[in-house]
């Protein structure tokens, strides 16, 4: 039997989401594109070149050294990324030589590294060594240099962390894992399209970083699902690549197989439509909001985490956070219980006057 259409969730009371609603081309060139398969480009050639047009746009906002011909692929999302970001350590580490029949290999990541190295941990057989934070929220280099040894295939800096928006002190990071012999990953899954228009050191031109997370499916206004993996040299991609023998093409470094054509598209078409102005008026209004709404909070009482990037996080006692859930706003709490608000582009300054009023309401 026919159901009622369901409407899709609106982005009215979103207040603690890293997506947010696509712009408009993203969307027109998702649909079209719906049917295409990137994972077989002999077949689907249209969406391989608009993947290559994705990868090297990537490139341009993280300061790849050559966006023209840097390695990269749009994944599912920052989870994928940071998977294959670790696998591809991994292998590397392994054809080096180091640590074979050894200890089992190890990544050292900051406490606020997100939960999909966890899984990538479990997945891939490698420990996950977490080290403790600074008292703002950033890896704290010294414990970082404490952790690696010998096994470290990887070190993880974090731009732009999921609970409060820190910037982990990224060069620093990359002299710990030269050192150690490691690779240096940063994960700027949500952070790499505002950071481009900050002072902040994260990309590849502040850093010898070998492999990058950046999600047009986040800040980029593309639609889900659409991740991003970017390496400075070819053979990160190298050691993912497995022989593919009945395709046309005759190796495959995606850890999914078929993939989203939308994805894709809607990537390269949100880049050629906002970068860099779109993006930059975007971290412009995000960053005014959260700067606002900090002040909303504070001005009130309540203790809160001064936003570096468009995001904050406010200590609200948890009766008043369920009645906001109540009243409808989506939003959600650190691992701490602070509620916690993404100034992303569809929530606007109007959208915050609301939540403020409800809060007052709720409050008094
Ligand atoms: N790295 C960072 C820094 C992230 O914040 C996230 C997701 C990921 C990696 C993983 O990305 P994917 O979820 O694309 O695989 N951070 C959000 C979170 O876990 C994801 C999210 C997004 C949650 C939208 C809810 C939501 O509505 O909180």
């Amino acid at each position: 039997m026919r159901q009622p259409e369901p409407e899709p969730q609106s982005f009215d009371r979103v207040l603690s989401s890293m997506c947010t609603e696509p712009h408009s081309d993203a969307r027109a060139a998702a649909e079209r594109f719906l049917a295409t398969n990137p994972g077989d480009p002999a077949t689907y050639d249209a969406v391989a070149d608009l993947e290559a047009r994705a990868v090297e746009g990537l490139a341009t906002l993280a300061d790849h050294p050559d966006p023209e011909n840097a390695a990269g692929y749009v994944t599912s999302g920052g989870t994928e990324a940071n998977i294959q970001a670790v696998r591809s350590a991994r292998n590397r580490h392994r054809e080096s030589g180091g640590t074979r029949g050894g200890p089992e290999i190890n990544v050292v990541a900051p406490e606020s590294a997100h939960f999909s190295f966890t899984k990538a941990a479990e997945v891939l057989g490698v420990e996950l060594r977490t080290v403790p934070l600074d008292d703002d929220y950033r890896a704290d280099p010294n414990a970082v240099a404490a952790a690696v040894d010998d096994a470290t295939a990887l070190v993880v800096g974090v731009a732009g962390s999921t609970e409060y928006g820190r910037v982990d002190p990224i060069p620093e990071l990359a002299a710990i894992a030269e050192e150690a012999g490691a690779r240096f990953h940063v994960d700027a899954a949500w952070g790499g399209f505002v950071l481009p228009f900050t002072d902040h050191a994260w990309s590849f031109a502040d850093a010898p970083v070998d492999t990058l997370t950046i999600d047009p499916h986040k800040f980029g206004q593309a639609p889900v699902p659409a991740g991003g993996l970017l390496a400075r040299e070819d053979a990160a991609l190298d050691a993912l690549a497995i022989d593919t023998p009945y395709l046309e093409t005759r190796s495959q470094a995606t850890l999914t197989g078929t993939r989203s054509g939308a994805g894709v598209a809607g990537a390269a078409a949100a880049m050629d439509a906002l970068w860099p102005d779109g993006y930059r008026e975007a971290a412009a209004r995000a960053a005014d909001d959260a700067d606002w709404l900090a002040d909303q909070l504070a001005d009130r009482g309540y203790d809160v985490v001064d936003p570096e990037l468009p995001l904050v996080a406010a200590d609200v006692p948890e009766p008043t956070f369920a009645a906001l859930r109540d009243a409808g706003w989506k939003v959600s709490r650190t691992g701490t219980g602070e509620l916690r608000v993404v100034c992303m582009p569809h929530v606007t300054r109007s959208a915050l006057r609301a939540f403020l009023d409800d809060l007052d309401r709720i409050r008094r």
